[in-house]
């Protein structure tokens, strides 16, 4: 069940989801000529829920997610410059090169990370939730996480309190098949995640995750419920990561007909790209020009992100808790 779009609405989607694949293939780029060190975990493939999931909050509504949470930052509107500068340890990054990929935050954009361990954010979010609730501000807390995470204990302490307290909270299951190298079927007894709340009331629905309409729809509809009062909400979105799980990734564990298969039957923006040309007679031409426009910005980003300076030594002392 889509929403339909107006034409406005259609292209900022577009716009958006284009702006997280150029900069993750950036990112890819720079991590290949060992710009970017570490761990990195690219979002390709996922862009619809989080652009569709974002379009339907409201200002001073927060996220929280795990690692892969490049998307999740240039979605809440944190600027691509201090994301791909943090992920080159840069003086310009968000966290002042200090941090990286997994630290990422934002209070006046209202991001809260980007966490490491998995299943960690699920409890944060719900911590935020309930300061939603006790501030009595309005706001709702979207908490993103892989349906690997949904097999952790402290989801289920979260979702009991959620629940009993009728919090004001969103969970996304980001459901892309795979848990680093695990099919969910290997590691999951249920894998219908979007019934994960059952034994606690909490209510779910299963949403097709590389259409961004449809989860938009369904975001709406989940906020709605969690604003009014009315507690918890579970969507399950059915996505799909192109990438490996990390930068190294051996992929043994899916073929890559696999892989092409979704990239050319399912692909988000190709599916709002068909949109934008046969419902809203956007021509070729304005296309080409939006994605050199996207083209540019990311370009910004990583020209900046490798010429600015590293954090000075002194820096290593500042912003430590002792
Ligand atoms: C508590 C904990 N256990 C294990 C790991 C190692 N680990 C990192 S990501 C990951 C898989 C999580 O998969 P999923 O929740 O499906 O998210 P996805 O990577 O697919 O986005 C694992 C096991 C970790 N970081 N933290
Ligand atoms: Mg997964």
């Amino acid at each position: 069940m889509a929403s339909r779009f107006d034409r406005n609405e259609e292209l900022h989607a577009y716009r958006e989801m284009l702006l997280i694949r150029r900069f993750e293939e950036k990112a890819g780029q720079l991590y290949g000529m060992g710009l970017i060190r570490g761990f990195c975990h690219l979002y390709i493939g996922q862009e619809a829920v989080v652009v569709g999931m974002q379009m339907a909050t409201t200002d001073g509504d927060q996220v929280i997610t795990g690692y892969r949470d490049h998307g999740h930052m240039l979605a809440c509107g944190m600027h691509p410059t201090g994301v791909m500068a943090e992920l080159t340890g840069r003086r310009g990054g968000l966290s002042k090169g200090k941090g990286g990929s997994m630290h990422m935050f934002s209070k006046q954009k209202h991001f809260y990370g980007g966490h490491g361990i998995v299943g960690a954010q699920v409890s944060l979010g719900t911590g935020i939730a309930f300061a939603n609730r006790y501030r009595e501000n309005g706001s709702i807390c979207l908490t993103y996480f892989g349906e690997g995470a949904a097999n952790q204990g402290q989801v289920y302490e979260s979702f009991n309190m959620a629940a009993l307290w009728k919090l004001p909270i969103v969970y996304v299951i980001e459901n892309n098949r795979y848990a680093m190298g695990t099919e969910a079927s290997r590691a999951s007894a249920q894998t219908d995640f979007s019934k994960r709340g059952v034994s606690f009331g909490i209510p779910g629905e299963p949403v097709d995750g590389m259409d961004v309409r449809a989860v938009h729809a369904a975001g709406k509809s989940a906020i709605e419920h969690a604003r009014s009062g009315k507690g918890p909400y579970i969507l399950e979105m059915h996505t799909y990561r192109y990438r490996g799980h990390s930068m190294s990734d051996p992929a043994k564990y899916r073929s890559k007909d696999e892989v092409t298969r979704v990239r050319e039957e399912q692909d988000p923006i190709d599916l709002v790209r068909r949109r934008l040309l046969e419902d809203w007679k956007l021509s070729e031409d304005e296309l080409k020009a939006l994605d050199a426009k996207v083209r540019e910005i990311v370009n910004e980003a990583a020209d900046f992100a490798t010429h600015d300076p590293e954090p000075d030594p002194s820096e290593l002392y500042t912003e430590i808790l002792l």
